[in-house]
């Protein structure tokens, strides 16, 4: 099998942009070792703060956050970061070429629990001059790379590059990525959802009315029974999305109304779309493709519909009837 760094050499990527994934990979293996070691390493429960978006942060949270932080500032090729963890992007190193976005620990509520949680990060060209906010406006379309790792029963990392989506296996026992899947692909039909149910209530028309047509299975217009899977970590839903199809969703709601969208659109939502497209999937807002949506701000959140193609063309469909309901602004 073949390791990450030989896939990489293999691949018409410049050596500095495999030197930043390797980064990325070797720090997901020290944050892999911290997840697994758990309650032993004290690193479960609570910090005593707030990230910039208001949610509690654990403790794991900031120790990753941490980690990616300094690896990004020693690599020499990152010009500057925006994490989730981070109020304001982090300027690094002014000769670096690229822009990383990183969620560091994405569904960490889980983590308490035992669960699913893993690192999504996004790689952007960085524009020449000094970094700023502005530099990380560009849309997803110009992500030269994009993954995650998903701390599992086995530790996973997906990748694209731009030439399809791979995933590669931690080794245990040598600490080494190997390419365990190559491009691989979502199914373009499904019977399996991934939706938050609980905001039912919540959501605006056309999700009401596609759900309420997925749950009526085969006496309803789908004319075929559909199951429900729920994560609470976009990380292992996606994961599974890759894995054997499905559409996930965490569509606009009205619970907050100064909060309608949930996932971030620059470290959760553009690095997830690229993945889905690069393995033939969809990842829609509802209205337009979250890829070219033009960001505004670093923390943005949008609305998310990805997965299998016929699947999320179906969904949108339900979106371009006629309803009183206008999407918010973003
Ligand atoms: P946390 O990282 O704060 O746990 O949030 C994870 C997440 O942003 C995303 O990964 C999940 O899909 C979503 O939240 C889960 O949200 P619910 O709380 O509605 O289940």
């Amino acid at each position: 099998m073949q390791t990450l760094a030989q896939y990489l050499s293999a691949q018409t990527i410049s050596p500095s942009l495999s030197q930043l994934i390797l980064t990325l990979a070797n720090t997901s293996k020290e944050i892999s070792h911290a997840v697994q070691h758990g309650a032993l390493a004290g690193v479960l429960g609570a910090a005593d703060s707030e990230n910039v978006q208001g949610e509690t942060q654990k403790k794991l949270d900031i120790i990753t956050n941490d980690m990616l932080k300094d690896s990004l500032a020693a690599d020499g090729h990152v010009k500057a970061l925006a994490s989730e963890e981070e109020d304001f992007i982090v300027p690094v190193n002014p000769q670096g070429e690229y822009l990383v976005c990183f969620d560091p620990l994405d569904g960490s509520s889980n983590i308490d629990i035992n669960s699913l949680v893993g690192t999504i990060f996004s790689v952007l060209p960085a524009p020449a001059g000094e970094a700023t906010e502005q530099s990380f406006l560009q849309s997803g379309r110009n992500q030269v790379a994009a993954g995650y790792m998903l701390y599992g029963p086995s530790t996973m990392m997906a990748l694209t590059t731009g030439n399809g989506v791979q995933f590669f296996t931690l080794n245990p026992e040598t600490n080494e990525y190997l390419l365990t899947n190559e491009q691989v692909t979502i199914s373009t039909d499904t019977s399996e959802f991934a939706i938050n149910m609980s905001n039912q209530r919540f959501w605006q028309a056309p999700m009401q009315t596609y759900i309420a047509d997925l749950l009526l299975g085969e006496i309803g217009p789908r004319q075929k029974s559909f199951n429900m899977r729920w994560i609470a970590a976009m990380v292992g839903d996606v994961h599974r999305v890759l894995c054997r199809g499905g559409i996930f969703t965490y569509p606009t709601d009205n619970k907050n109304p100064n909060k309608p969208y949930k996932l971030r659109l620059m470290y959760e939502a553009n690095p997830m779309a690229l993945l889905v497209e690069q393995a033939q999937g969809k990842a829609s807002t509802g209205y337009q493709d979250i890829l070219d949506i033009e960001p505004e701000h670093i923390h943005q959140r949008v609305a998310v519909i990805l997965g299998s193609a016929n699947e999320v063309a179906t969904c949108l469909e339900y979106h371009q009837q006629n309803y009183n309901d206008q999407e918010p602004a973003l």
